[in-house]
């Protein structure tokens, strides 16, 4: 066991500090790039839905601006999609298929519930329906994020996330 164990360290610290992170098997919805110590594949952390699906997550009713009833998202803790990748830094570029962007301090995953939600009312989300990842933050415990500012962060169709210093 401690054999295993060394060689597993060894082989780690051979490979410079990249950590690795399980491959996705299905189709990549998302990629995490910049400032990240686990990758799987060129400098980057690549998640199938069952990647994210099995990280710690919750499920959030939340009222939008963009429907006329309160809609129930669930998904990952954006937090947690951090923690899996070895993010390091304090800000995040979060960028749409469309390529809508907007910078979110990483405070935002730390600080809230803010979740990727991966389904609407227990469904899948299409790229119709802003999916198939989209930044909910938590308006049902923190309303005081029900603001302009906060809609602007909450990008939906999001395909990636670059961190920077
Ligand atoms: N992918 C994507 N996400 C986005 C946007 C966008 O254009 N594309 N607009 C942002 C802004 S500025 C706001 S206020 C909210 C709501 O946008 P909507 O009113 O166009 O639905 O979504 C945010 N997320
Ligand atoms: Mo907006």
């Amino acid at each position: 066991m401690r054999l295993i164990l060394s060689t597993i360290l060894s082989l780690g610290l051979l490979s410079g500090t990249a950590l690795a992170l399980d491959a996705p098997t299905g189709d990549v919805v998302l990629t995490v790039k910049g400032r990240i110590d686990n990758v799987n594949g060129d400098g980057v952390a690549r998640f199938d839905l069952d990647m994210l699906q099995a990280l710690d997550g919750r499920e959030a009713m939340v009222e939008t601006p963009w429907a006329k009833t309160p809609t129930k998202f669930a998904g990952a803790y954006l937090r947690a999609v951090l923690d899996a990748a070895g993010a390091r830094g304090t800000r995040l570029v979060v960028r749409a298929l469309n390529d809508y962007s907007a910078e979110i301090p990483v405070e935002d995953a730390y600080g809230h519930d803010t979740i990727l939600a991966d389904r609407m009312n227990g469904q899948s989300m299409s790229v119709r329906e802003k999916g198939p990842l989209m930044v909910v933050y938590p308006f049902d415990k923190a309303p005081h994020l029900y603001t302009e500012r906060y809609f602007t962060r909450s990008v939906w169709q999001v395909r990636e996330i670059e961190v920077l210093p």
